[in-house]
């Protein structure tokens, strides 16, 4: 039983696509709730409907209790908020909290945290996408052994059938079986069978229904549609996605700006992820956008474009395209442009960054090991050229910095900041507050980002910060190591 239940649960259950970025669906995120820190993790669930897990960690000594409630960032739903829940004390641990709450529906959701404590009550909302994706196929050798095991079904049923007609009634001492009834046993047999192929055909039907209204609710990540022009202008045309109850919903007409861009567009050359391009390319009407390109390098890029809907549901429209070389074009604005060694090559890859002056980018925790889905915090110090803690960086579209992750295969993509992975955007909608004014702020030279990678493998890290008006880039690589269970 048990293990008919796990098959059952292996053909219905979807893969959440973590619409934010590509593969990543979890949040991880760091804030302030009133005078409180907290490090907040929420696991999204599978389905939608389906359970989410929060566990909020508070990162001072003096807090009591938390409570926590999920509604939408916008619109009427998020007037309306039910009763929240107590999380719940981690009997081993005094400064976790968890709770598990119920996502009703797909799309742009908060949950809100009440922190409750020694100087009063704080507040902090942390934005999530709720949108499951494709539901997984059945795999070959399973399909193999059900499809023989009903096989044996069918035939042992059809053998019963007949078997109870020619022999059911006859006397053990009499033998042989009269013709006659061997007659009707062919006829029962052939009968029985023809009965189980329609009701064979009626499940099948119904598993195809069931399976389409799935599809139907699963999110799929649309491809951005690229092409470059004789005048070297990428040329961009968002996509809605074509899984029908979310493309009637998702509008091209309605981006907001998420830190003073409508789009964020990362180009990445593979398989090497040696070259790096951030762009902001300009809107040209609703879904159609424009960039003029800097010089290039030329190669096979995947293309990664980040928007956010003004609902607060943020999408990343993916794409390849193959670039040719051009030497005209510079960097525009925040734009910018970086190179590292093949993620292929066989050299090591440091936790060292040299920069053009003579500075440097140090990772700080490079070597510790965390196994997938561990909340954990990328850490980074700036050096000028002396050596000493870098004194000159500045906001980057109004950040302390942006991390870039990509896994080796493509599959898994994430735009971090130092609050976490949730878009600026959305944080700003979920709390109702305006972009954070770094401006004439000191930026610190030790930044860190919160993060818990997706699955074990090979990622690339591009974290970027402005130093004096320059743009520079780190370029790392990680290996996360499935942890083994004892
Ligand atoms: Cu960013």
């Amino acid at each position: 039983m048990k293990a008919a239940s796990k098959i059952l649960l292996v053909l219905l259950s979807l893969v959440t696509t973590g619409a934010a970025h590509v593969g990543s669906p979890d949040v991880y995120y760091e804030d302030h709730a009133g005078p409180y820190p907290l490090s907040v993790v929420v696991r999204m669930p599978l389905v939608v409907p389906g359970v989410a897990v929060i566990e909020v960690r508070s990162l001072s000594d003096n807090l009591k209790s938390i409570q926590v409630v999920p509604t939408r960032i916008q619109g009427e739903g998020s007037k309306f908020a039910p009763v929240p829940d107590v999380a719940e004390r981690a009997s081993d641990d005094p400064k976790l909290f968890r709770a598990h709450l119920w996502i009703m529906m797909r799309g742009a959701w908060k949950v809100q945290i009440t922190a409750d404590g020694e100087k009063g009550k704080g507040e902090l909302s942390v934005p999530l996408a709720a949108a499951p994706g494709n539901s997984l196929a059945l795999q070959g050798p399973l399909k193999w052994l059900l499809t023989g095991l009903m096989a044996v079904l069918v035939i042992g049923l059809v053998g019963i059938a007949g078997a109870a007609v020619r022999e059911g009634m006859s006397d053990p001492a009499t033998a042989p079986v009269p013709s006659s009834k061997r007659r009707s046993a062919r006829r029962v047999m052939i009968c029985t069978a023809l009965l189980v192929i329609a009701v064979l055909a009626a499940g099948k039907f119904w598993w195809n229904w069931e399976a389409a209204s799935t599809a139907q609710a699963a999110y799929t990540v649309p491809r951005v549609v690229t092409s470059l022009s004789a005048s070297n202008t990428l040329l961009l045309r968002l996509q809605r996605t074509d899984s029908g109850r979310w493309a009637e919903r998702i509008q091209l007409d309605d981006l907001i700006p998420d830190h003073g861009h409508l789009m964020h567009l990362f180009l990445i050359r593979f398989p090497d992820m040696d070259r790096m391009y951030h762009l902001h390319p300009h809107q040209d009407s609703a879904g159609q956008f424009s960039q003029n390109m800097p010089a290039l390098e030329p190669g096979r890029y995947k293309v990664f474009a980040d928007v956010v809907h003004a609902t607060g549901f943020p999408e990343t429209q993916t794409a390849e395209i193959t670039l040719p070389e051009t030497h005209e074009g510079t960097l525009q604005g925040d734009d910018s442009f970086a190179t590292g060694i093949s993620l292929l090559s066989k050299i090591q890859n440091t936790n060292v960054t040299y920069l053009e002056d003579g500075g440097r980018i140090i990772w700080l925790d490079s070597n510790v090991f965390v196994p997938p889905r561990e909340p954990v915090k990328l850490h980074f110090r700036v050096e000028d050229a002396s050596g000493k803690p870098a004194t000159d960086l500045e906001p980057y579209m109004g950040m302390a910095g942006h991390l870039i992750l990509i896994s080796s295969d493509g599959t898994v993509f994430a735009h971090l900041h130092p609050n976490g992975s949730p878009p600026m955007a959305a944080v700003q909608l979920a709390n109702g507050t305006g972009m954070a004014d770094h401006a004439g702020h000191n930026i610190p030279s030790e930044i860190s980002f919160p993060y818990g990678f997706p699955k074990a493998g090979l990622y690339r890290i591009f974290v970027q910060f402005k130093r004096a008006g320059r743009i520079e880039t780190g370029v790392f690589n990680v290996s996360i190591v499935q942890a083994i269970d004892n």
